[in-house]
């Protein structure tokens, strides 16, 4: 299927660094909690809610899913932003794409909530997931990622602040309605946009 991988927001060429936002060359660990140990053999994705019938890929079943690499920009509420992270790993496109063995979503569904392993959860759009926006990453930099940084597998969802790209991926739930997530409760924005500086619900 056409995956347009590049898709970028509108803004000023060469002007990468979005509002109240510094570089680093670090890559910060933003966690709520312990690092849980989460492992490739007994790790699942289970995708539910309203799609015609609920799917599960394990290990080896997710990773025969078509992959792409993708490098980009990330940006975190707390200010600081790393250029041309480099990743691999499935995009949303293929989970919700029934002939590549995806899951036929309903089309009232309007969010995806994620559900992680340490208990965090984060909403998304069905828009800001579709059409080459979001990628299910299995690699970090050519290689597996850290289980600090999320690894087996963790949600990228780079153009929105990356709170929004939950570690520990275990479970995707499309709903219709919204859910608002762990930190969307806790007075972070719903949305999350970086160009708009969507930092928190109550500025
Ligand atoms: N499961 C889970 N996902 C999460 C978090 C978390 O605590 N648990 N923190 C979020 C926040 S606030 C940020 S900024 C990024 C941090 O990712 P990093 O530790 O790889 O930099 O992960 C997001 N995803
Ligand atoms: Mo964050």
């Amino acid at each position: 299927m056409l995956i347009n991988s590049n898709f970028q927001p509108k803004r000023e060429k060469n002007d990468r660094l979005p509002p109240g936002q510094y570089e680093t060359r670090d890559f910060p660990v933003l966690s709520l909690g312990p690092t849980p140990d989460v492992k490739k053999e007994s790790w699942n994705l289970r995708v539910f809610g309203l799609v015609e019938s609920e799917k599960t890929w394990n290990w080896e079943d997710f990773n025969k899913l078509p992959k792409i690499d993708w490098q980009k920009d990330i940006h975190c509420v707390t200010k600081w932003s790393k250029f041309d992270t480099r990743w691999s790993g499935v995009m949303l496109d293929e989970i919700m794409n029934p002939p590549a063995g995806g899951v036929k979503v309903s089309d009232t569904a309007t969010h995806l909530i994620a559900y992680s392993h340490d208990g965090y959860t984060t909403n998304l759009p069905i828009e800001d997931i579709r059409d080459g926006k979001a990628m299910i990453a299995v690699s970090y930099d050519g290689a597996e990622i850290e289980a600090e940084h999320g690894g087996p597998v963790r949600l990228l969802v780079p153009h929105l602040y990356f709170w929004k790209s939950a570690k520990w991926l275990k479970a995707l739930e499309f709903v219709t309605g919204d859910k608002p997530g762990f930190w969307e409760t806790r007075g972070y924005h719903n949305y999350g946009d970086p160009w708009q500086e969507e930092r928190y619900s109550f500025d």
